[in-house]
């Protein structure tokens, strides 16, 4: 792939990703600068947080199931992230205009190919394979905000666990997952509802209850093998297409609440189309990062990409489970610049993608890029032109940059952004 950028893109026909050519479109939005991640891995790296936490995740779900003393969870951590929108949208039941499709928001390779947004990407695939109870984890990238705890590229563990009538219900072989008007030999003939908040129309009220405390007891009992026994925690209802009933997991840190995962009763519609039938399952996704960088007390996401020593050796040969706090080696200063444009009369300031610009600094930028922040908008009164403000904060993690070297990165994502966007720099 060579240097193009969303407008620039139009004139390429086709895209290099991990090594395969692929045809490009006007869907086409990955860039290089996203390309270089794929292949890192921080998830399997020995050295990197990311990792620690993995391997504290799996070691409390292969010790949670076990059957004749072997773990009843696999892991499947070495996936490829390039997948189809069927995989990452429609096997999940999420609508054709769901906002999670946009451009703006997902890494296109092409209209029908696209780097997963998350690893419950993986699941129908999984479970047509025959498999019930495992966890898929890896990267996964959307087109974000830029902040400290916003990267483009991070990393989520997901499971499902699915479990058959003769072991939910083993001291009440009298109970059912499944109303009797639904007949799991010919699921099509059923139309499932979500419209009671309590559960599916499919399944028996005792069927979802029981899984949602498994649920919640396993997931409570994993955030307190990470943070302690005396985590504060709270369950908040939530919405997902391949879930019903839902919620997400909050945890009581440093005086704020914070997002650890989404969770839910998989949607029995996926579980028919893909094999198992007679069955009811769990699912849920959390991300890596945010438990890491609560738990090692890490400033800032990009450090989780950083190779330097520095970093590293703070990660290196510990026990999993030993208690790190990161001290920073030291920190350097940042420098903001601003970059004012007026927009061509094709775009508004309302028009304009946000997005596009943010790919666009971090691929002239790259990773010292630490913010990009709209600054402001205006709307020239005479002329009714558009012009936004940008500012640009700049920062390396491991020495100081000088004035010089910004200037130079913020001309050329001056120079860039005039030839993208066909603004005029103010
Ligand atoms: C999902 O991605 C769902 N696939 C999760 C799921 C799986 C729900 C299975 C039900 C069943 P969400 O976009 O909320 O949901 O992301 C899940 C978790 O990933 C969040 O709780 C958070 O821990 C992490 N996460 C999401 N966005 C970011 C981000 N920009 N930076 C860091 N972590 C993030
Ligand atoms: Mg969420």
């Amino acid at each position: 792939l060579n240097k193009t950028y969303s407008t620039a893109l139009k004139s390429v026909t086709t895209v290099q990703v991990n090594g395969k050519e692929y045809r490009a479109d006007d869907y086409t939005n990955i860039t290089p600068k996203i390309t270089s991640y794929i292949n890192r891995n921080l998830h399997l790296k020995k050295d990197n947080p990311l990792s620690l936490v993995r391997q504290r995740i799996v070691n409390y779900f292969y010790a949670s199931f076990t059957h004749g003393g072997n773990p009843v969870f696999s892991v499947y951590d070495n996936l490829s992230p390039i997948v189809s929108t069927r995989q990452n949208f429609d096997d999940l039941l999420i609508p054709e205009d769901h906002p999670s499709r946009a451009k703006s928001d997902c890494y296109y390779i092409n209209a029908s190919v696209l780097l997963r947004a998350h690893m419950t990407a993986h699941q129908s695939e999984l479970l047509r394979s025959g498999l019930d109870n495992f966890l898929m984890i890896g990267d996964v990238y959307r087109r974000d905000e830029i902040d400290s705890t916003h990267f483009p590229v991070f990393h989520q563990v997901d499971a499902v666990r699915l479990q058959r009538k003769e072991h939910l219900f083993v001291n009440h072989p009298d109970l059912n997952i499944f109303e009797p008007n639904y007949d799991p030999t010919n699921p099509h003939t059923f139309t499932n509802s979500i419209s009671d908040p309590s559960k599916q129309s499919c399944h028996t009220l005792e069927a979802t209850k029981l899984m949602e405390g498994q649920l919640k007891n396993h997931l409570i009992g994993m955030v307190k093998v990470l943070f302690g026994e005396n985590i504060k925690y709270r369950w908040v209802d939530a919405y997902f297409p391949f879930t019903h009933p839902s919620w997400e997991l909050e945890i009581y840190y440093e005086n704020n609440w914070m997002e650890v995962l989404g969770c839910g009763i998989m949607r029995n519609e996926i579980l028919a189309n893909a094999g198992p039938t007679n069955s009811i399952a769990y699912a849920f996704g959390l991300g890596l990062e945010r438990l890491a960088m609560a738990l090692y007390k890490i400033p800032d996401i990009r450090l989780m990409w950083s190779t330097d020593d520095g970093f590293l050796s703070q990660f290196q040969d510990r026990d999993v489970n030993a208690s790190i706090e990161y001290k920073p080696v030291s920190i350097y200063p940042h420098c903001t610049n601003d970059l004012s444009f007026w927009l061509p009369p094709t775009l508004t300031i309302d028009t304009f993608m946000s997005n596009d610009f943010y790919d666009l600094v971090r691929d002239i930028g790259g990773d010292v890029i630490e913010q990009v922040k709209l600054k402001d908008k205006f709307i020239h009164p005479k002329s009714k032109k558009h012009s936004l403000c940008y500012s640009i904060v700049y920062r390396h993690l491991e020495r100081t940059l000088t004035q010089a070297e910004v200037n130079k990165v913020h001309e050329d994502i001056a120079a860039a952004t005039v030839k993208a966007f066909n603004v005029a720099i103010r």
